[in-house]
């Protein structure tokens, strides 16, 4: 065995908890997730899967059996789902010898998939087509989830897109400065500040009920999408937060990681582009999916969903920075007002292009203006 787990057990003691088939050697950490530690296990079996265990962040997911039972739940509601003209793959679990759908190896809580092979995910789109497949997934995604019994999910994170209680929280760590570092992002809290009463419009009319409530994912960053070899989707994963929410948390943070130009911790802040192309591809392959089963509210907010999703991650990047990076994974002590910047450099120019972004949604969603 190669890998240890920084200063954990070996991983092999972990993955043997699990009744996975073949013989596993090797483990290597995977992927860019912020949230949890992933680890891709190689099969030396090629008849076999590989395998991914990931140990969950519990700081985060305080209810990790809920949230194991939600993605037992809707996994199979996907692997039986008659839609035939909209199936696709979806993430298998692989239960411990026990039959549970995760172990818990003193405080920490591992799961296990099987590894979709042949697949990848993009942290920046490269072409239109690109971002057309991988919202046409996220987008059946939805739809296969619109027969399924939303009350029977436990709320992972509650109020996780609320942005008015995330704007609650950020005024409270600009008042508490904990670090020291409101001088230093000051043109940001303003710009935060000055776009706050627009930003919580879809908020406020989910509140009062006005749109309805679905079954999402509520994390639909574009690696959260696997496509294939010829770049068609294949498989929506990290499902830790699919959850009752609005179409727009995940076509929002569809857009707001599909058409951004640069990294979402890019540095140089002229790399950021708002990228009108990828904006329609994303648009027309959510909205193949999608288009029959939305109601007129939802259509007319789709346009500003991006910015806010921008928004809502540029607030909560910039908290965190606050109050002394708690929440995300960073990799020095900077990353997290490099990301809001990032955010918020989204927000102004997605709102800059609302006339454009409208244009182009009536258009995909067959409304006559
Ligand atoms: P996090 O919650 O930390 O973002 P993810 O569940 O998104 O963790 O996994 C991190 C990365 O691992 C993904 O972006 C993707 O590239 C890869 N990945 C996750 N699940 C699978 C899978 N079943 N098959 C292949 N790759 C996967
Ligand atoms: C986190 O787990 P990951 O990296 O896909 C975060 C999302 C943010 C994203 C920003 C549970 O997603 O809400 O949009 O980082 N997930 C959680 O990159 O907080
Ligand atoms: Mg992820």
């Amino acid at each position: 065995m190669e890998v240890k787990t920084d200063g954990l057990a070996n991983v092999s003691e972990i993955f043997n908890q699990f009744d996975f088939e073949g013989d596993i050697q090797k483990a290597r950490p995977f992927g860019n997730g912020h949230i949890n530690d992933t680890y891709r296990l190689e099969n030396t079996d090629q008849t076999k899967p590989d395998y991914l265990l990931q140990r969950v962040n519990h700081q985060v997911f305080k209810d990790v059996p809920g949230m194991m039972d939600n993605i037992w739940k809707v996994t199979n509601h996907i692997s039986n789902s008659k839609q035939a003209d909209f199936k696709q793959e979806t993430l298998n679990i692989v239960k411990s010898h026990g039959g549970q759908l995760f172990t818990k190896q003193e405080d920490n809580y591992w799961r296990m998939f099987e590894f979709k092979k042949g697949t990848k995910s993009y942290d920046v789109v490269e072409t239109p087509e690109q971002a057309f497949q991988g919202a046409l997934a996220f987008g059946c995604f939805m739809r296969l989830l619109s027969d399924f019994p939303a009350d029977t999910l436990v709320h992972t994170l509650p109020e996780f897109h609320n942005i008015i209680l995330r704007l609650q929280t950020f005024e409270a760590a600009v008042v508490a400065d904990e670090k020291g570092r409101a001088g230093e992002v000051r043109s940001a809290i303003d710009f935060v500040r000055s776009m706050a009463e627009q930003m919580c419009e879809i908020e406020a009319l989910r509140i009062k009920g006005k749109i309805p409530l679905r079954v999402t994912h509520n994390d639909t960053k574009f690696n959260n999408v696997l496509l294939d070899e010829h770049d068609k989707g294949v498989c929506v994963i990290d499902l830790d937060t699919v959850m009752p929410g609005v179409v727009h948390y995940d076509f929002g943070d569809g857009i707001r990681t599909s058409t951004n130009t640069a990294e979402e911790d890019e540095t140089d802040l002229s790399l950021v582009h708002f990228d009108i192309d990828k904006f329609e591809g994303f648009t027309s392959g959510y909205l193949e999916a999608t288009r029959d089963i939305l109601m007129p509210v939802e259509i007319e907010y789709l346009g500003i969903s991006g910015a806010l999703l921008a928004y809502i991650m540029g607030v909560r990047f910039l908290t965190d920075y606050l109050q002394g990076d708690v929440y995300y994974k960073i990799k020095h002590p900077q990353h997290n007002w490099d990301r809001s910047k990032v955010q918020l450099e989204l927000v102004r120019q997605i709102m800059e292009q609302q006339l454009d972004i409208k244009k182009i949604i009536a258009k995909q969603a067959s409304i006559i203006l």
